[in-house]
């Protein structure tokens, strides 16, 4: 290959999940890539809405947009697609530089039929609702009727080709199918088509999925006992979401996802969460169910820091690359985009930005756009320039993070100006050779400053570049480093601090920083990007 086949190799490239010991990187255009992501607003996917949604990307600073695709529009009359729409959003997305998530609203959006056809709605007893236990029909489609199944993968197939056909550079990058699939409000379908497959045995998949005996011929309740209503829910949720994953896969195999409503990690409680989506205790289900999705996502809506951190750590996993598709963005919220790139995600992206909504500020006035994108815009832009080293240190295991979990009291805690041993350490990160001392906050010279942020978004990334050299971000914090204790008794100094950016694929140096930039250790009360080298003497 020439070098110029080899940049149109590359650049028709289909995106896809790579996977190496454990960890993940999502490839586009056969290069590692780091979704920065925000989703639109559910109604916004409209070309008239569109340029609400492309002035609040510009200022977001993301590669990535997620927006949905709705099921009503894009087949209006049976076996009438209507593909304006994706079309628009694909030609706008390439002229604003930014990538696409599609989410594919069909048979479930929040657990409901709400963006089904008005030609199925208008016909429930050929696709039908769930009956919960005291035989009402409930607000949720049922996983067990074969018509609505057939007509989503219809409608899925037909999607998929059209996306195949029209986006030959690879626009779109990834594809949501559904939106938080399962039901609230009974944990699964007590009508009578579905009682009848309750009672038979549990299918031979199902039980080797979860490592019991295939052989057996119990039933569902034999088997699972209090588990039984929502693993059989779950099983014919991803079964039937496995189908249209399938269908759209052979067609044209973009990566795809199912994002969840999860529940809560820490204390689930009874099932009264939404049941049938990919929850963190039924991953084996969804695995074995739907092998052609290849992300199981949790959106994240937790404002408690421990139970929103425990979400993130049970969606990363060997088999599972952690993907954020929803989360908040309000106040300090975007410092768990670092904590989602300590575990090592392929994406992260807070829900419901664009300008077709107004939103009120705790002062009671309307927020301006700085006020609503700010927050998250402060991480895209640091990262979108090395978006792609990022993705690849992390898919080699180089990177750490920490993230202010409590408020700094500078009254409390004002340390000591000059100790330098002794200063204040909120977290120690343990590379190879080196700890990285992080405390969060504003600081002068060693000591905590007398005003301090309002929130605690303090947060801080390292990656490993080699033994002695490390690249470093944060924002609102202070990093100090120090040999790790096999080297602990030896004199250590900067060789240099270089501050900078990437520039396609190479850093830049824009000066060295030295002197009190230094000397107090690396300050970061604005956000930025550092190269570090350390040399023991
Ligand atoms: C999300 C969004 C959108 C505090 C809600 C979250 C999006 C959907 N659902 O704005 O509708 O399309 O995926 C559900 C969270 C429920 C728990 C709330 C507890």
């Amino acid at each position: 290959l020439g070098y110029t086949n080899l940049c149109i190799a590359q650049q028709t490239e289909l995106p896809y999940i790579k996977h190496k010991d454990g960890r993940h990187c999502l490839m586009v255009d056969g290069k590692p890539f780091l979704m920065l992501g925000a989703q639109c607003n559910n109604s916004s996917a409209w070309p008239d809405t569109l340029p609400e949604v492309w002035s609040a990307m510009e200022q977001l600073k993301v590669n990535t947009l997620e927006i949905p695709i709705y099921w009503e529009q894009f087949e209006p009359q049976k076996g009438q697609f209507d593909y304006s729409v994706i079309d628009t959003i694909i030609t706008q997305a390439r002229e604003h530089n930014v990538r696409v998530v599609l989410l594919w609203f069909a048979t479930w959006k929040n657990g409901s039929n709400h963006y089904m056809p008005g030609w199925m709605k208008q016909q429930p007893e050929k696709y039908p609702n769930m009956i919960n236990k005291e035989g009402q029909e409930i607000d949720s489609p049922s996983p067990h009727a074969e018509a609505t199944l057939n007509e989503d993968v219809r409608a899925f197939s037909a999607f998929m080709k059209h996306l195949k056909e029209f986006d030959k550079q690879h626009t779109v990058i990834m594809v949501q199918v559904q939106n938080e699939p399962g039901a609230w409000g009974s944990v699964r379908d007590y009508s009578k088509d579905a009682q009848k497959i309750f009672d038979k045995p549990v299918p031979k998949e199902v039980l080797k999925a979860v490592g019991k005996n295939p052989k057996s011929n119990k039933n569902w309740k034999e088997v699972f006992g209090n588990d039984a209503d929502e693993f059989f829910q779950v099983w014919h949720v991803a079964q039937y979401i496995g189908k249209i994953a399938e269908a759209g896969k052979d067609i044209y195999p973009l990566p795809l996802y199912v994002n969840a409503a999860i529940r809560n990690p820490i204390n689930p409680g009874p099932p009264y969460y939404q049941v049938g989506g990919p929850n963190d205790n039924v991953f084996e289900l969804w695995k074995a169910a739907a092998p052609a999705v290849d992300v199981l996502a949790p959106d994240i809506y937790f404002s408690d820091t421990e139970t929103y951190l425990k979400a993130m750590e049970l969606y990363a996993r060997g088999d599972n690359p952690l993907f954020v598709p929803e989360t908040f963005w309000h106040d300090d919220f975007p410092k768990f985009f670092y904590s989602a790139l300590g575990y090592g995600a392929i994406g992260y992206a807070p829900f419901g930005l664009d300008n077709t909504r107004i939103r009120i500020n705790k002062k009671g006035e309307v927020m301006t756009a700085k006020e609503m994108y700010e927050p998250t815009a402060i991480n895209f832009e640091l990262f979108a320039p090395m978006a792609s080293e990022i993705a690849r240190l992390n898919f080699d295991g180089k990177i750490q993070t920490a993230v202010q979990l409590v408020p700094v009291d500078p009254t409390a805690d004002r340390g000591n100006a000059v100790d330098r041993v002794n200063y204040i350490t909120d977290k120690t990160l343990h590379l190879k050779s080196w700890d990285a001392d992080v405390a969060f906050g504003t600081f002068s010279r060693l000591s905590r400053s007398e005003f301090q942020p309002q929130h605690p978004d303090g947060r801080f990334l390292i990656a490993e570049l080699s033994e002695n050299q490390f690249l470093v971000c944060g924002y609102h914090c202070r990093v100090m480093f120090k040999p790790s204790e096999k080297n602990k008794n030896s004199n250590w100094q900067y060789l240099t601090v270089e501050e900078g950016h990437y520039e396609n694929g190479v850093f830049k140096v824009e000066r060295i920083l030295n002197g009190d930039q230094t000397d107090w250790g690396l300050n970061f009360d604005s956000p930025k990007v550092l190269r570090v080298t350390l040399y023991t003497r």
